[in-house]
């Protein structure tokens, strides 16, 4: 299909040709395979503010409808026009200084265009008939932005470039929507949106998938490959790691039912000892529910960060951006590579599945509010490794799917357990703890830890602090709740 031209003669569009997209304005797809930078997940947690976390909580006052000729209700232009401020101006495009004029002008010129000359998202975006110019401009905006997010830390990242970033992500995926309704790639995009960008117009973009999930045309099948074949048949269940390694009686962590708040405080938490809860999350719908088909079924769309690599300390370790589908043909249907989907805010992603799971009610016992834990998805086959590390917070690990396999060592271990010495890692050992050199780290074998094997429906309280060291010994699903 022929292009249009590029609209404008602008330094960031020059910019863009000088990153080889020379020729007509043909806007490549955005390559999320990048993610971020090689900062391991402990790293990026720890540095965290609420600028880590995932802006995905639905909230607040709704935007009304916009007035001026509306389409028939129910379609999806109808629905999205509903959803969006009811002038341009309500679309709050003002950054800060960091954010070049030229860059500005672009958007304006992408809420012009949508935005059309009256009131309200206009139903024929770009006028003419045509909404690629549209299309084109977003991608430029995309593409720049992308750079700005890529460069350096993500700690150093500029909010602002991440707000222009959601933008870019709205307006695209508004654009694929009007140009005929490519609806998963505008989910894909809102997506890349709310796990890259900053959250902007009352999460906008969380609203906006939504609405897109209900005009998915088969959300079954989409979600679920090739239905011919049902999946059980398709997954090879077994183990990547077959050996589970036997506990002996003098390491194993403590198991209780349902302690009573007290009990555990006075005799785990003011003592930071470890302990196995049972029978605390029985009640949890993720216990029954939750299987793979479940999960390919509810979120099989959705794009996802994936650490690919046996353990974040590798050289070759490396995180990509991935539906959930993907993920999970490419790394637990097969079993030739791993890939994790590790310590990622699901649950702020994807309401439908945060449903499906409460809170520890221990978790009260804590300083902070409710909303200040930090609720993890940790996904993946059998044989993902978590290396041996600390945590700045308090953590229940709930195990919903499948075993694992932990080792626990408390804080004052440390000088047994060879910490790395570099400001990234600090809160990593360099010692494998199932196959330890003890050439280089000698005194490794006479740190004392603890151990279990973790079963579905338990849940261990890890206390600040203590190192742990995590071996998926079945296709597994955690949920963490980091407090303090
Ligand atoms: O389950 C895992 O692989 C690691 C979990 C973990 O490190 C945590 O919850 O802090």
């Amino acid at each position: 299909m022929a292009q249009p031209p590029c609209p404008l003669s602008f330094w960031p569009i020059a910019w863009w040709a000088s990153q080889g997209n020379t020729g007509s304005c043909f806007c490549p797809s955005l390559t999320a395979g990048g993610f971020v930078v090689g900062t391991p997940r402990k790293r990026r947690q720890m540095e965290g503010s609420e600028e880590s976390r995932s802006p995905t909580q639905d909230s607040g006052e709704r935007s009304s409808a916009p007035p001026g000729p509306a389409p028939p209700a129910g379609t999806l232009w109808a629905d999205l026009q509903a959803l969006l401020p009811s002038t341009k101006e309500g679309l709050q495009l003002d950054f800060g200084e960091a954010v070049e004029s030229s860059v500005l002008y672009l958007l304006q010129q992408v809420a012009d265009l949508l935005y059309g000359l009256g009131n309200g998202l206009a139903s024929d975006p770009g006028g003419g008939g045509s909404s690629s110019t549209c299309l084109c401009l977003s991608e430029v905006i995309l593409d720049y932005s992308w750079e700005k997010l890529n460069i350096g830390t993500w700690r150093d990242v500029d909010k602002e470039w991440r707000r222009v970033y959601a933008y870019g992500c709205l307006f695209k995926a508004l654009c694929l929507c009007h140009a005929g309704g490519a609806v998963p790639e505008a989910v894909r995009t809102c997506d890349l949106g709310l796990l890259m960008g900053a959250s902007i117009l009352d999460n906008v973009l969380a609203r906006m998938i939504n609405i897109l999930q209900r005009h998915l045309p088969h959300p079954k099948r989409l979600a679920g490959g090739d239905a011919k074949e049902p999946l059980q048949k398709r997954i090879r269940l077994g183990p990547k790691y077959p050996e589970v390694p036997a506990v002996e009686a003098e390491e194993r962590i403590l198991r209780l039912c349902c302690p009573s708040l007290e009990h555990f405080r006075d005799n785990f938490l003011l003592p930071q000892k470890p302990v196995i809860l049972e029978g605390i999350v029985d009640h949890w719908p993720c216990m029954k529910k939750w299987s793979v088909d479940y999960i390919r079924q509810v979120a099989g769309s959705r794009t996802v960060p994936v650490e690919v690599g046996s353990r974040y300390t590798d050289e070759e370790w490396s995180q990509a951006l991935m539906s959930v589908d993907d993920f999970i043909s490419r790394y637990i249907e097969t079993e030739n590579h791993t890939g994790y989907l590790a310590q990622h805010q699901l649950f702020d992603q994807i309401p439908e599945l945060k449903r499906d799971i409460g809170v520890p009610d221990y978790c009260c016992l804590g300083q902070g509010e409710e909303e200040d834990i930090t609720v993890n998805a940790w996904f993946g086959p059998a044989g993902t490794v978590s290396p041996l590390h600390q945590d700045p917070q308090q953590n229940f690990l709930v195990q919903v799917m499948g075993r694992k396999y932990l080792r626990l060592y408390s804080p004052a271990q440390s000088e047994n357990l060879y910490p790395h010495e570099g400001h990234l890692l600090h809160n990593t050992s360099q010692v494998e703890v199932e196959d330890p050199d003890l050439v280089k780290f000698p005194q490794f074998e006479r740190a004392a830890f603890q151990a279990c094997i973790l079963e579905p429906g338990q849940v261990l309280f890890i206390p600040v602090k203590y190192w742990h060291y995590v071996r998926a010994l079945d296709t597994s699903f955690s949920v963490s709740f980091w407090w303090s």
